[in-house]
Formats: C-alpha cells, structure tokens, sequence
C-alpha cells in the first residue's frame, strides 16, 4: 500500500530537476518555473464546458487559484493528469473500471493512471469571467463525472494566451486544436520526465 498522507491537501508544488529534466530542458524549451505539480478538489463550475463547449473541464478551487505562483502566467498548458477517488469518505464517486485503473493504489483511493491533459488559466475572455480560473480537460472519455474527487496535475509547457472569440465554434476549433498539439508535445523527452512517482504515486504507469 501506498501512503495516502497528503492526498487531500490542496497545493502547488515545484521540485528540484531531476538528472533527465536537466538533460532535455534546453531542447524543450520550456520555463524554469515549470513543471509546476497541483493536486487539489475537483469543483463545480459554470457547467459551461458540457453545456456549451461539448467539452468538459475539471475545475480546482478559487482558493488554490488564488495561492499559484506568480510565475504561471495566464493561457493554455499541456499537462499530465489523474484523478483521485476517496472511495472510504465518498462512496458515491465511481471510478472508470479496466486497465484505466492499475492494480497497485493507495489505501482507500482508486487512482487512475496519468493521463494526457490541457489546461486553461484565466479569466475566459470569451466570457468575461469575473473570478480567473483554472480548468483541466483530460483526454480520456470518463462515464462518470468525478467532482469532489482529487485532480492532480503535472503542467509541463505552455501552448498559448488566453484568446477572445467572434464565435463559440471558433473557440471550440481552438481548444481542439490545443489538444492535437497537447498530445504531440507530451511526447517529446522532456515532458517523459514529468511524471515522477513522488507526485503521482508509483503505482500509476503512463497510459
Ligand atoms: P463545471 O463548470 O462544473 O466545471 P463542466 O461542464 O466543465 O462543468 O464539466 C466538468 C466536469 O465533468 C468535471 O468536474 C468532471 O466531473 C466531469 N468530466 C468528465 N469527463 C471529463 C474530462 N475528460 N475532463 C474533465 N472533466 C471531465
Ligand atoms: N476561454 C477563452 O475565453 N479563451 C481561450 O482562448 C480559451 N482557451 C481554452 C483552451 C483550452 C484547452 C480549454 C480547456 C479551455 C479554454 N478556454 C478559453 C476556457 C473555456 O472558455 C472554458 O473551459 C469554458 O468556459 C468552460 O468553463
Ligand atoms: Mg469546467
């Protein structure tokens, strides 16, 4: 069994480069200050991302919107990501079943493995949002949805600014296209180095 220790606390963490982060960080070129680890609740939100959009975001706290670092500017990232189920204190929360969930996991939690990702940070121009958010989409489809369960979150590099929109198709072709390049750049060298254990657990293996 794994520790389950921290599993709750909501919080941005930066680590120290590992020996392979170092390695490929100049043919990455990503920031310094990335990769940047959030783990936090998954909160409800305006419904817009399966009202509106067709696609879903995870929504953390304002309260851990509001401790992130001065160093991530606002716009679209690439990410890894997993989703924590307390299935001791939440039972109502169901896990997706088969090869999405190793078999190794922490004391009273289903983990999925880690999952490609993007990311909004901001204030959605294209809504005028009042309150700056950060908003997750994971590529994977899930039967269920999985609020109160636990989102982590390694962000790994930046695709883009936060844009405004004449249209929401255009919006929607935008985030589209965030993904294609989300899942090409989370192949490259560097983002390989961003899912230690230490973070996500040992027992979760890449998809
Ligand atoms: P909200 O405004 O409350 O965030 P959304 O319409 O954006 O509402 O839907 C987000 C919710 O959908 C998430 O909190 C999660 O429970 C669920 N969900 C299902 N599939 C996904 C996915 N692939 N990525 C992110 N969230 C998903
Ligand atoms: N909102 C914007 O107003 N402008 C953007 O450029 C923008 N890009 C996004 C890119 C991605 C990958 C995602 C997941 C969301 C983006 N959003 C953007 C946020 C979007 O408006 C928000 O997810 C919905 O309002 C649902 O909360
Ligand atoms: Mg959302």
């Amino acid at each position: 069994m794994t520790s389950n220790a921290d599993i709750h606390v909501e919080q941005s963490l930066h680590y120290p480069d590992t020996d392979d982060q170092k390695k490929h960080r100049e043919t990455a070129k990503v920031p310094s200050h990335l990769p940047i680890y959030v783990q936090g609740k998954v909160t409800k939100g305006f419904g817009r991302g399966s009202s509106e959009l067709g696609i879903r975001t995870a929504n953390f706290s304002n309260s851990l919107v509001e401790s992130l670092p001065p160093q991530l500017e606002t716009g679209i990232y690439y990410c890894w990501a997993q989703v924590c189920y307390d299935t001791k204190n939440n039972p109502d929360l169901i896990p997706p079943k088969g090869d999405k969930l190793p078999k190794k996991q922490p004391e009273h939690y289903n983990c999925t493995k880690v999952l490609p990702a993007v990311m909004s940070v901001g204030w959605n121009p294209f809504y005028n949002n009042k309150m700056k958010s950060m908003e997750t989409h994971i590529i994977h489809e899930f039967e269920d949805d999985f609020y109160d369960a636990v989102l982590r979150v390694s962000i790994v590099g930046r695709l883009r600014g936060e844009r405004n929109y004449d249209s929401l198709q255009e919006l929607i072709d935008d985030i589209n296209r965030d993904i294609v390049n989300a899942q090409t750049k989370l192949t490259d060298d560097f983002s390989n180095t961003c899912y230690p254990g230490s973070f996500f657990f040992r027992c979760c293996s890449i998809e």
